[in-house]
Formats: C-alpha cells, sequence, structure tokens
C-alpha cells in the first residue's frame, strides 16, 4: 500500500534531527561522542532518586500513580511559582504548566500559534529541536546572526520591518538567551530589553527557552526576558533535563494566563498530563533541599569539563580555526577555515572515532558548513582530551 498518499501535509514537513540520528553513531563502541546535548552520567543523582522514589512510594503511592491535571500536579505547580522567582519571574499557578521535555513545549507552541507560511525569527544558528517543530507546522523560519553578545537585535528589527512591509505574518521570535544552544554565547541585558521592547512594539510573542541558565560557570546572571515582561509577550520554558535528568522528561512553562490555558488545552489531546510520578520526583527533590546541593556539584563537573576542551583545542587545533569561550551550559562553538565543510568531513570524524554536530544543522539559510557544535559535558575528562586530538587530525589534514 502506498502510504504517502494518506500522511497530513503537516506530517510531510516533518524532518529527521541530525543530534537524534547521531546519538546511534555515538553509541558505537569505542566512539568518544561531542554530539547530543547529554548530561554526564556522573550528574545524575541516582542515589537521592532512589530514596524520593521510595518515600513516595511509601507514602503517597496511589496519588504519584495516578493520572494528574493537564497543566501539572498542584503542589508542584504552587513550587515551580517560588522557583522561577529566584530568577525574577513573577508567576501566579494560572500562568504556569508541565510539559513533557520543553521539546513537548517548543511542539504545543508551534500548534497553537503558527499556519502555514507564518514566520518565525529565530538565531543563525539557532537549536535544531526548535527549528523541526516549527517546521513541521509550516512555518518559515527567518535567521538573525548572532555575535558574542547573542542575537543581533539591531538586525532582528530591520528583517521583522522588511518582512511586515511585504506583508509576511511575522509571529514569533525564538530565542535561548542565556548559553545558546549551540553557539554557547548569553544576550546581553541590554539586548534582553531591546528585544522585549521590539516584540512590544510590533504585537509579536518571545519564545524563550531556557535549558542552561542555571549552568552558570562564571559571569553575573542576567535575568531571563520573562522577568521583564509586564505585557505578556513573552512565553518562558525550562527543563529539568540538564539539571536532574532528562529521562524523567519533565519540563515547565511559564506564559501570559491565556496562552497557558490554549496550551494546556492542546496537551489535553497529546498525553492528557505530564508523568505525576516524575513531578513527584522533582518536587521533592527541591523541596528537601537536594537540588541546592546538588546543583553546584555539576556546574564544578562542567566547568572542569569545559576547561579540559577549552586546553585541548589550544593543544592541538590548527591556526586558523576559533572558539566560543562559553560561561556556561553544555556546547563550545568551533569555526574550521572557511574551504573546509563539516559536513564533508563528518564520516572520517567518525572513522577515527570520534563526532560532532555539524553546525549547517542549526543555520535555517544553508550557512555554517564550516562550523560545528561540541558538547563537552558527556564525555570522561580524559576522552575530551583524547577526541580532540582525533578531531584535530581530521582538520588538519584538511587546512592548507
Ligand atoms: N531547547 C533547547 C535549546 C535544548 O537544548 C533542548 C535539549 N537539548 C531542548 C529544548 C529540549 O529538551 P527537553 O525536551 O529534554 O527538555
Ligand atoms: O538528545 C536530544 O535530542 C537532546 C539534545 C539536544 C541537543 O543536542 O541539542
Amino acid at each position: 500500500m502506498d502510504y504517502e498518499k494518506l500522511y497530513s501535509n503537516n506530517a510531510k514537513k516533518m524532518r529527521s534531527s541530525e543530534i537524534r540520528r547521531l546519538l546511534e553513531i555515538s553509541q558505537q563502541p569505542g566512539v568518544i561522542s561531542f554530539g547530543g546535548g547529554l548530561p554526564n552520567p556522573n550528574a545524575f543523582p541516582v542515589e537521592e532518586i532512589r530514596e524520593i522514589v521510595n518515600k513516595i512510594l511509601d507514602e503517597e503511592g496511589t496519588k504519584a500513580l495516578q493520572y494528574g491535571p493537564t497543566a501539572g500536579l498542584k503542589d508542584f505547580i504552587e513550587l515551580l511559582a517560588t522557583f522561577v522567582k529566584q530568577d525574577g519571574i513573577k508567576a501566579g499557578v494560572e500562568n504556569i504548566l508541565t510539559t513533557v521535555g520543553s521539546q513537548q513545549a517548543l511542539d504545543i507552541v508551534g500548534r497553537i500559534f503558527l499556519n502555514e507560511n507564518d514566520v518565525v525569527m529565530v538565531g543563525l544558528p539557532t537549536y535544531l529541536g526548535g527549528i523541526n517543530a516549527f517546521l513541521a507546522y509550516g512555518a518559515k523560519l527567518v535567521g538573525v546572526p548572532l555575535d558574542e553578545n547573542g542575537m543581533r537585535v539591531d538586525l532582528l528589527e530591520e528583517k521583522i520591518k522588511e518582512l511586515k512591509n511585504k506583508g509576511e505574518n511575522v509571529k514569533l521570535i525564538y530565542t535561548i538567551p542565556t548559553f545558546q544552544n549551540p553557539a554557547g554565547v548569553e544576550l546581553s541585558l541590554e539586548r534582553r530589553k531591546r528585544m522585549l521592547e521590539i516584540a512590544e512594539e510590533y504585537d509579536l510573542l518571545i519564545l524563550e527557552d531556557d535549558p542552561y541558565g542555571k549552568l552558570r560557570f562564571e559571569g553575573e546572571a542576567i535575568p531571563p526576558i520573562k522577568a521583564f515582561d509586564e505585557n505578556g509577550h513573552v512565553i518562558y520554558m525550562a527543563t529539568f533535563s540538564k539539571i536532574l535528568s532528562p529521562g524523567i522528561r519533565l519540563a515547565y512553562v511559564v506564559a501570559p494566563e491565556e496562552i497557558a490555558k490554549k496550551m494546556i488545552l492542546a496537551k489535553q489531546s497529546m498525553d492528557l498530563c505530564t508523568s505525576t510520578l516524575t513531578q513527584t520526583i522533582a518536587y521533592h527533590y527541591i523541596k528537601n533541599g537536594y537540588m541546592k546541593n546538588h546543583l553546584p556539584k555539576i556546574i564544578e563537573m562542567y566547568k572542569r569539563k569545559r576547561d579540559i576542551m577549552l586546553q585541548s583545542l589550544e593543544e592541538y587545533f590548527p591556526p586558523g580555526c576559533k572558539w566560543t569561550h562559553p560561561r556556561g551550559g553544555m556546547f563550545l562553538w568551533v569555526e574550521l577555515p572557511e574551504y573546509i565543510n563539516t559536513v564533508e568531513m563528518f564520516p572520517e570524524a567518525i572513522e577515527k572515532k570520534v563526532a560532532y554536530v555539524t553546525g549547517k544543522s542549526f543555520f535555517v539559510d544553508g550557512g555554517g558548513l564550516n562550523t560545528m557544535r561540541l558538547n563537552f559535558t558527556n564525555a570522561g575528562d580524559d576522552e575530551i582530551k583524547e577526541g580532540i586530538k582525533r578531531l584535530a587530525e581530521v582538520v588538519k589534514k584538511r587546512v592548507k
């Protein structure tokens, strides 16, 4: 049977993710992976979770194993309201919903806002999972270059003006302001405020995706854009994937009440509710102070790994290559000489048993051919050094 005839228009627009595909390759024996944004296995608080789960099953097992409200468990949502307050975000329970990872939140936003050909402004580069979520709803993605201070908001405004003049329906600005995936840069405070003004002036929504904000190694914290949002132009999302565990698939959204309601409605037909068990685990993890104690340990580990990667790049990479010096997060962004194509180079890297994500995957304009993203959190300390050494050999062969 020809199934193609039956697929919906949306299904035809779905694209496979290079990061997801890479997961399989990088699990081959001996491969050192700087590919997917995987936390380090040693960062998972296995014993604490065991203790919490035992306690939950003893004391509230039947509740934690039952269906729950679509937005999330009441106690957990209340706790999240105080959790986000630490970052200056004012939210009531009516503004918050939980999701199955922030990837689900990206999909819900696409589902409730995007019609075919609606425009989403994104960074050049930007998170591949965001690109694919929006493309599946038929959106047009328009890229705005980044520099060391994040998205160029001057160019953002110029492009929005241009698009609006052409009659395009610009709806969203998608941004990862803190330790951006993939570039590792931070959007400056000034630019955060300006981006919000632009959203207000042009009647747009900002989709602020913040998985890495709590993984700061150095420098002063910059408040999320949502902290300045007095007029309901920001949908904020964050996840437990990088600070607790991605396997528990738990994230949360803070949105204007009306939008939160619409998102909950969309979620009703997607999965009824987020796992009540993992919400209960995360609740106790925060409430009992485990999160506060554990986070500094992860930060220390990841900072050390970033430093090892930076030192190894200095030591082994040939002249003519550049990389970012991220103050937090999980990724380092590398630019090779213009004439080197990291897509073409990839099979040889795999042959040498080292993996990265090709930069091109993060560009909506076909650019970034000479770039790559390196994750520094997943590999062991010695593996980072060895992996960069292997990668440097592959690069050196191509440097003229
Ligand atoms: N947004 C960004 C920017 C990410 O980097 C990731 C994961 N790498 C996600 C969303 C999705 O994360 P999760 O679904 O695990 O919360
Ligand atoms: O495994 C995934 O797809 C999550 C990681 C995202 C990333 O590498 O950016």
